[in-house]
């Protein structure tokens, strides 16, 4: 097992993996820029090294600054946490360069699943169901033309290195293909340097079901069921749960199985995402994500594991901590994401925390990185807290929210909370029943934003 882990990451995931290094007796050892010297991570590490000034790039984003910090404090291994470089299969390669563990899923899955091309075709020949569409690329408009008669429209243009929504454009009717398929290639050049498109058959109304996979690098792998993170805002999560409303027992046992299946096929290590859409009873493949995921508490709470502490397990050579057998749900688990914004446009909202109380009581878990009298900088994301309860059933996760939510004071700031007490309120939300429009469509005719 290693003694010293780097973490190279800030905020409440840094305290995440700060916290399952103690518990399992790791020194750790936390990074910084300049703009975060007193930030909560710093605090809390064993060990904290300045790695630069506080645009991204300049620090969490610096290969050479991080790896360097690794070698003055003997760190062995890097746990990337989510965002920065934790999908970065080049960071990956330069860390086993220098005899580091890099703790996640080797260069070349990383690689594979980075370009969503790759990844249909790697999923569809592991026998996961895929949404209908190209074989691969498709290189002039004539053949996307084509192909949009074939699959019938609407269809979906995507740009294969794309993400966060960007390279992704909608063709109703023939009409619009010249139209979609420019801008899905412009905007796939212009964001990620790579002009490759594909399409999809269009599904109109899914919801956003992902499947928790981990695997020990030799063979094994596990599902740890679903997580139903369908309302979303221009991309951004705002509410998961798990298990997924929608998702019986025996649909959530069938595309496990083919997912825990699909990982060991290709030997994957650590913690990974099978995102799908879930429409009319069928799942239907989009993309898979190669790392810790922020909304995975919410899976932690229903099957009680540690999916931290089985990366770090799995990077250092030993195996998972449980099989399949052993993975039970119980119960059910709500996290919502605590954003320094204002409301009614998600305006960021960085300032200073005059007062900060977390709730706390019977399964609630508050993962946030806040202070009394902290700053919040401008330079980063503006999550700043996740909120995830655990109740017996649905309702009782719900209430024990609404409870929770209730007890959580961040002064000083505009948070999303006030969202979340609306969304309490809506039947919808109460019932489960919603889709990934549900919440765009909710904000345009509640808040007109
Ligand atoms: C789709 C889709 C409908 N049909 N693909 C959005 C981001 C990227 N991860 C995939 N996305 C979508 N792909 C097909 N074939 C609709 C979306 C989509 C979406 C997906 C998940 C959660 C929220 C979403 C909001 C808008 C569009």
């Amino acid at each position: 097992m290693f003694d010293k882990i780097l973490i190279a990451n800030r905020g409440e995931i840094a305290l995440r993996v700060i916290r399952a290094c103690r518990e399992m007796g790791i020194a750790s050892v936390a990074v910084h820029s300049t703009a975060d010297t007193d930030a909560m991570h710093v605090r809390m590490a064993d060990e904290a090294v300045c790695i630069g000034p506080p645009p991204g790039t300049d620090s969490y984003l610096s290969i050479p600054a991080i790896i360097a910090a690794c070698e003055i404090t003997g760190a062995q291994a890097i746990h990337p946490g989510y965002g920065f470089l934790s999908e970065n299969s080049n960071f990956v390669q330069i860390i086993e360069d220098h005899e580091l563990t890099f703790i996640g899923p080797t260069a070349e899955h990383i690689r594979v699943m980075g370009d969503k091309i790759s990844a249909k075709d790697t999923m569809k020949a592991l026998g996961v169901p895929c949404v209908p569409g190209s074989a691969g690329g498709v290189p002039t408009l004539e053949d996307a033309q084509r192909i949009g008669e074939e699959v019938g429209y609407p269809v979906i243009v995507k740009a294969t290195a794309g993400g966060g929504g960007k390279g992704m454009k909608v063709a109703q009717t023939a009409a619009d293909m010249e139209s979609a398929f420019m801008t899905a290639r412009a905007e796939g050049k212009s964001n990620f340097g790579n002009d490759e498109v594909y399409i999809e058959k269009y599904l109109t109304t899914p919801r956003h079901i992902e499947i928790q996979v981990f695997g020990d690098g030799k063979g094994r792998a596990v599902h740890l069921g679903e997580r139903d993170c369908s309302l979303q805002r221009r991309h951004q999560k705002v509410f998961e749960e798990a298990p997924g409303p929608s998702i019986s027992p025996e649909e959530r046992a069938a595309i496990g199985k083919t997912c825990s299946d699909a990982v060991a096929k290709i030997n994957y290590i650590g913690a990974g995402t099978i995102e799908f859409l879930y429409e009319n009873g069928e799942f239907y493949f989009i993309e898979m994500n190669t790392r810790l995921q922020v909304e995975h508490p919410v899976t932690e709470s229903i099957f009680g594991v540690d999916l931290v502490r089985e990366q770090i397990r799995v990077a250092a050579g030993l195996d998972m901590s449980f099989i399949q057998e052993d993975l039970h749900i119980n119960g059910h688990s709500i996290e919502v994401r605590i954003n320094a914004e204002k409301l009614p446009n998600f305006t960021p909202c960085p300032g200073r925390i005059t007062q900060y109380h977390a709730p706390g009581g019977l399964g609630v878990r508050m993962d946030s990185a806040l202070y009394d009298g902290y700053s919040i900088p401008p330079y980063y994301d503006s999550l700043i807290g996740k909120l995830i309860v655990h109740g017996r059933d649905r309702p009782e996760a719900l209430a024990r929210l609404n409870r929770a939510l209730g007890e959580l004071i961040v002064d000083g700031i505009d948070t999303t909370v006030p969202l979340f007490h609306a969304l309490l309120q809506e039947p919808d939300v109460l019932s489960g029943e919603y889709n990934i429009h549900w919440l765009e469509h909710w904000l345009e005719t509640n808040l007109g934003g």
